[in-house]
């Protein structure tokens, strides 16, 4: 999809994620975009992880490799082609635009992997917990860097659950998405999910308060890899320090667990 093609939808865009809360783009990366954004991938994970603070890099098993499970803050890591991707002129910063209608800041480059052989499910959250917002506003684009089964861990959404405020979260035992949804599982969570299995390129955009989850990957051969990049409305107030102390509680918790 180019900048033409983003700016011919705007509207219709603008409108499904005013509605449902996400939007669905097959092919916003073509083949050739994503085959340099694996590359790079495959670049970050071998020279620029292990100079990472153990923070910033999550393995389902610390001691395996090939468990990368989470990497947060690629594009400060590397500017020049994750910092890139965020840009004011890029496609994702222009999608984050026209999913808010106003503008926005580019917060966080993330790496979501579900590996083939230890994987645990994405409890259901809403990133907005985890932001410390105010107002609640802001945007995840998820990007599929291989096609998605559903047997891999798909990310599914509840339609429409951004209309109804923040749920009550508590601690869900998951690296990575330390909160989930208390009481998720109501009827309205379960009539209203959609799922988005998805070829490589595929992106889907989430409102903050969108419920969402994924199951771990039971493919038993294939990794289920993609980005995050996480949007917040300019005009948000971040409450800075119950941000920091929520995730220095979190590094405390997870270093006495052994996991980081
Ligand atoms: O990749 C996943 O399993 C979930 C990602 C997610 O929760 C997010 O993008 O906000």
């Amino acid at each position: 999809m180019t900048i033409t093609d983003l700016k011919s939808q705007r509207d219709q865009m603008h409108r499904g994620f005013q509605l449902d809360g996400y939007v669905s783009i097959p092919d916003f990366f073509d083949s050739e975009e994503i085959t340099r954004i694996r590359e790079n991938k495959d670049r970050y994970v071998r020279d620029i992880v292990p100079t990472m603070p153990e923070t910033e890099v999550y393995y389902d098993d610390k001691n395996d490799p090939d468990t990368l499970k989470q990497l947060q803050n690629m594009e400060k890591h590397d500017p020049t082609f994750f910092g890139a991707m965020l840009q004011p002129d890029s496609k994702l910063t222009m999608l984050a635009e026209i999913c808010l209608d106003e503008a926005v800041v580019p917060k966080n480059l993330q790496y979501f992997n579900k590996s083939a052989t230890a994987s645990t499910p994405t409890p259901p959250h809403q990133d907005g917990y985890y932001f410390h917002l105010t107002p609640n506003l802001a945007v995840t684009m998820w990007i599929a860097l291989e096609d998605v089964a559903p047997e891999q861990g798909c990310v599914n959404y509840v339609q429409g659950s951004h209309h109804y405020g923040m749920r009550a979260h508590g601690a869900s035992g998951t690296l990575g998405f330390s909160q989930g949804i208390l009481d998720f599982g109501i009827p309205n969570d379960l009539d209203n999910t959609k799922s988005f299995p998805c070829k490589a390129g595929h992106v889907i955009a989430h409102h903050s308060l969108t419920i969402h989850w994924a199951d771990g990957n039971t493919s038993g051969d294939k990794a289920r890899q993609a980005l995050g990049a996480v949007y917040f409305a300019a005009r948000c107030q971040i409450d800075e320090r119950a941000k920091a102390a929520y995730q220095a509680r979190l590094n405390a918790q997870l270093a006495e667990q052994g996991k980081i």
